[in-house]
């Protein structure tokens, strides 16, 4: 799979591309990412990319006819989305890297403190991407989370045991509960039933903490999720610890 990217800050993504899984991945070849400057794409000798607004106001706003040559050039025959990161678009989550995982090719569009010529969002920006309700400086950390989002679920980039967790979060529930050695610290113990080599046992017990995760964290989450029988089941005995006279405190730890 590959990513260009547009931006005015290219240097900010050099650290977070190269490090751990996402290095990793480009030097397998699993992935590819280019960086590219939007001010070599300024048409003028002061490699100038914006301008004041049309009716007044604050800022400054990133021009059409910079950007736009800045899109075709890299876009060349490629049938490749165009994604704009910006808070005004639809909410990223898991459900997107995988389809975006699915594309051979992506670009990705990020602003930087200034807006973008509204004529480029409309007639040359496939998708508009948000990463969650609030506001930054520009769309480069939000491009570096769909990057990272979008690698770690291409074959191969994961080792086998670590794709088994992510289906965890593809199942649309939360992960569950993590323990290692040793078995007590300080005076805390690991929960019996992960030391009793009983897979199906360990295996239920981990899909009801899962729920029960999302049920006091994210009821949200549940509301969307079609539920098996034995998730259901599972859901109801949480349903009762929880609801039992008098006893009105949420605490997963108690
Ligand atoms: C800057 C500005 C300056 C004066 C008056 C109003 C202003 N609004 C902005 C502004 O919103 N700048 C944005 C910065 C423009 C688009 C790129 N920027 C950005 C993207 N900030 N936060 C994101 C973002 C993207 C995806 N998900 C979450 C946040």
């Amino acid at each position: 799979m590959h990513f260009d990217i547009l931006t005015l800050f290219p240097e900010m993504f050099t650290g977070p591309l190269e490090a751990s899984i996402l290095g990793k991945a480009q030097q397998s070849g699993l992935v590819s990412v280019d960086v590219w400057n939007i001010r070599d794409y300024a048409f003028d000798r002061h490699k100038i990319v914006d301008d004041t607004p049309y009716g007044g106001g604050a800022g400054m706003v990133l021009k059409a006819d910079v950007l736009v040559r800045a899109i075709e050039a890299v876009q060349g025959d490629s049938k490749a989305p165009v994604i704009y990161l910006s808070p005004q678009g639809k909410v990223f989550d898991q459900q997107m890297a995988a389809e975006l995982a699915e594309l051979p090719h992506v670009i990705l569009l990020s602003g930087h403190y200034e807006e973008i010529d509204e004529r480029v969002r409309t007639h040359w920006v496939d998708v508009e991407l948000s990463i969650g309700d609030y506001v930054l400086t520009g769309g480069e950390l939000p491009a570096m989370v769909v990057v990272d989002a979008v690698t770690r679920l291409l074959p191969g980039v994961l080792g086998d045991e670590s794709s088994h967790q992510q289906d965890s979060f593809q199942h649309g529930l939360l992960d569950h509960p993590h323990y290692t050695r040793p078995a007590e610290f300080r005076g805390l113990q690991v929960p019996e039933v992960l030391l009793s080599g009983h897979h199906g046992h360990i295996r239920r017990y981990r899909l009801k903490e899962s729920l029960r995760r999302t049920m006091l964290r994210r009821p949200d989450l549940l509301e969307k999720k079609e539920l098996s029988k034995e998730e259901r089941q599972l859901l109801e005995e949480l349903a009762s610890e929880y609801s039992v006279e008098g006893r009105v405190n949420t605490n997963e730890s108690d």
